[in-house]
């Protein structure tokens, strides 16, 4: 029998929708969902992940049994009670040792808003605040910008917004490749249908930026700089929204006297940028009329991240465009349930509904919901857990949907912690570099065999339908989740029957999702826009009337400039930073698992520009190796213009983060992943 099964796509965070069609409950095909008005890929546009969203699960080796590990690198099926009564037996254990810090979770932007609500719950049931997921290492830093100076970090405005912008920015961001509908649908119609003028700031000369008006190629790392430069320029030549900075912010004195000495002079000697190009952008900023901002990891991923967010956020507050139609900003949460695992509190420093720890009225609220006792101080942050593996204080780990021992900066020195937990449980959908340092490996159901709630970066919360059963004993990872809390003693607190029960508790624990319930999700499968304070309404634009902080008004924060983390010296004389492709996700898992990407994105490579190029004497296929201070990688070269001379980059699917450094931001706990210093050789052989 042939039906079809309304999804949401697996990979990136725009949330587009499909049909999974199914022949006698095998998946067979993907069909558009062009008749849902409402959805981000209405007319049923899709790209190369999207129109093969389920191919990867079909894959041979994917984990249908509950695995121990029985000597290094070996593993034996178990039944799931004997995995259940393992898993809970160790990490009772270890509480009882060593106290609840020793155990730490991870959670996931690859899992439904009830699987991540579930991990956080669990861990702190078990007395510990160390749960964490990818999005420490992803929006952290504008996410905390944002809730400093605007009190709220998500995206303000709804995508079909940019159609009334006047001018556009992609800041660090390459949604062509990253997130391609929303690139296709509004924003490229934006700039070529609406004559939006274009500014694009970026080390690399992307897909995203061939239309630019302005196109600023900085050194990696050094965006501060011209941030702050925009500021002084906007403030010093007086072009700033009286009206707007007098009635809805505090703080323009303080900001306006630090930002004296960031002269676009000065920020073009930091960051290689012309100070012409910095007072044009600058200008456009802001005398262009109403700006849509997209900024993203190439400002998130810097030990300066945070700082550079903050100023952002200043510039955009100062020149007016926020609280009003056709603007946009904030985070871009970047796969498919980021913006879902965020606001369920998989956060060592924050619970349920973005309320932190150590708010102890917002806290006991959650306690009372819960009748458990959350501890009142933060945990350990994701890079954190994995030094506190190393040295030995963390010696639980359960992990959900997360790759670490490739996602994580440093990865040698990853795996090595991973090594040294004495029990390692994760719960995936295939043997991955993490499983390798499992003790006990749960076999969970991918996205398109549950059902479920995600939330896309547009704070658009939607259902997705079950459109086919898992193989073999694998479960939906919620469901996983309660059988083990149920071994470890929590079944009073973990009493789930249903994707509808935690959803409905989600429903009561989490103000902003309130009327986000089961019933009007698969009812009305546009979903909504959160906050949605009841089931009749949602909220399609944040700061209409104020911010959400004390007095309602904005603070802007006066920021210091902080230099980039590793710069280039004599011994590692070239810039290294890293970017996505369109055709693979993060560490591969699921794409390199997709024949039709695989075949057309088959191996890692370098930008190289055209006179470094030269001076290193390779060409175009040639094989070069690339070093840093922890390791070295070969990539096969790809000369190009579009990158700036003493500056390369790569793609980092391909384990490339043997050679990124475990610096993270002061601030925001993010790491420094897109700046390295490198030297690069050529060399024989192949890949
Ligand atoms: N195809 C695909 N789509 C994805 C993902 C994926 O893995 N594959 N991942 C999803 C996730 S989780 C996320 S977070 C988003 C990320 O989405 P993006 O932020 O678009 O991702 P990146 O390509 O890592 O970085 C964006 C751009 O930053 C540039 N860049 C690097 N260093 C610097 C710098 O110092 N300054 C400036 N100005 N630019 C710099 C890179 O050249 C790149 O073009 O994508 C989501 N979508
Ligand atoms: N150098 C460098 N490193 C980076 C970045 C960068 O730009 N540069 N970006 C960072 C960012 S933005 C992010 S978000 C992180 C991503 O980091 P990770 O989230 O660790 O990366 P993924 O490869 O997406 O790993 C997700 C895991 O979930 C599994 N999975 C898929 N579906 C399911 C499911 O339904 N259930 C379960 N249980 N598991 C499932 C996959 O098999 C995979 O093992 O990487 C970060 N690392
Ligand atoms: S743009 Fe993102 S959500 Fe849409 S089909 Fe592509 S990967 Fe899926
Ligand atoms: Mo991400």
């Amino acid at each position: 029998m042939r039906e079809k099964h309304l999804i949401v796509c697996p990979y990136c965070s725009v949330g587009c929708r499909m049909y999974v069609e199914t022949e006698d409950g095998y998946p067979v095909g993907i069909e558009y969902a062009d008749d849902i008005p409402g959805i981000p890929n209405k007319g049923g546009k899709l790209c190369p992940k999207g129109n093969v969203a389920f191919q990867y699960a079909k894959s041979e080796d994917r984990l249908t049994k509950p695995l121990k590990k029985v000597a290094p690198g070996k593993f034996q099926e178990i039944s799931w009670q004997e995995a259940l009564d393992e898993v809970a037996g160790q990490i009772n254990e270890i509480k009882e040792k060593h106290g609840p810090g020793a155990l730490a979770f991870l959670g996931s932007e690859k899992c439904s808003v009830e699987d991540n609500y579930l991990i956080q719950k669990l861990a702190r049931a078990m007395g510990s605040n160390n749960v964490e997921f990818a999005g420490r290492l992803c929006q952290s830093s504008n996410v905390l910008a944002r809730t400093k100076i605007l009190g709220s970090a998500p995206q303000t405005n709804p995508s079909d917004d940019v159609l009334k912008s006047d001018v556009v920015v992609l800041w660090g961001y390459n949604p062509a490749a990253t997130n391609p509908v929303l690139f296709g649908q509004y924003i490229e119609k934006a700039i070529l249908d609406n004559g939006a003028k274009f500014i694009a700031v970026d080390t690399v000369k992307t897909q995203s930026n061939k239309y630019a008006n302005l196109y600023l190629q900085p050194y990696p790392g050094t965006d501060l700089a011209i941030i702050l430069a925009m500021i002084n320029y906007v403030v010093g030549n007086n072009l700033y929204d009286k009206d707007f900075v007098n009635k809805r912010v505090k703080g323009f004195g303080e900001l306006a006297k630090t930002v004296k000495e960031y002269t676009p002079k000065w920020a073009e000697k930091m960051s290689g940028v012309s100070a012409d190009l910095i007072e044009q952008a600058a200008r456009i900023f802001a005398t262009g009329g109403k700006v849509a901002v997209f900024a993203n990891e190439g400002i998130n991923q810097h030990i300066n991240g945070t700082t550079a967010m903050m100023a952002l956020t200043d510039l955009i507050l100062i020149t007016g465009n926020i609280g009003k139609e056709g603007v946009m900003s904030g985070v871009i949460p970047g796969a498919f349930n980021g913006m879902g695992a965020s606001i369920t509190g998989v956060n060592c420093a924050q619970l349920p509904g973005a309320v932190p720890v150590v708010d102890g009225e917002g806290r006991r609220r959650i306690e009372r919901a819960w009748g458990l006792e959350i501890p009142d101080k933060p945990g350990l942050h994701y890079v954190a857990m994995f030094g506190a593996a190393y040295e030995g204080s963390v010696k639980g780990l359960y992990i959900m949907g997360q790759n670490p021992a490739r996602s994580l900066p440093d990865s040698a020195f990853v795996e090595k912690a991973l090594e040294k937990a004495e029990f390692v449980v994760v719960q995936d959908i295939f043997p991955t570099e993490t499983t390798k340092y499992a003790d006990i490996i749960l076999p969970a159901a991918a996205w398109h065999e549950r059902e479920g709630t995600a939330i896309s970066s547009n704070r658009r919360v939607q259902w997705s339908f079950k459109a086919a059963d898992a193989p073999g004993e694998a479960k939906p990872d919620w469901e996983i989740i309660v059988d083990v809390a149920k071994a470890l003693g929590l079944g009073k607190y973990f009493y789930y029957s249903s994707t509808d029960d935690v959803l409905s508790e989600v429903n009561k624990v989490i103000p902003a999702l309130k009327g986000a319930t089961p019933q009007r999700l698969r009812d009305n499968v546009e979903g909504c826009m959160f906050p949605c304070p009841d089931e009749k309404s949602e909220t399609p634009r944040l700061f209409l009337n104020g911010f959400p902080t004390p007095d309602g008004k904005a603070n802007l924060i006066a920021p210091k400039y902080i230099p980039p983390g590793e710069v280039p010296d004599e011994e590692y004389p070239f810039w290294l930073s890293n970017f996505r492709l369109v055709g693979h996700f993060h560490t591969g898992t699921m794409s390199f698992r997709s024949k039709s990407l695989e075949d057309r994105w088959p191996e890692r490579f370098v930008y190289i520009n055209e006179q470094d190029a030269r001076k290193l004497g390779v060409d175009d296929g040639d094989l070069v190796n690339i070093e840093t201070r922890r390791n070295s990688l070969t990539a096969r070269v790809e000369v190009t213009p579009h990158i700036k001379r003493g500056v390369v980059s790569m793609p980092w699917h391909w384990g490339f983060n043997l050679l990124t450094k475990d610096a993270v931001d002061d601030l925001s706990k993010i790491p420094g992943y897109k700046t390295a210093a490198c030297k690069i050789s050529k060399v024989g052989g192949d890949l």
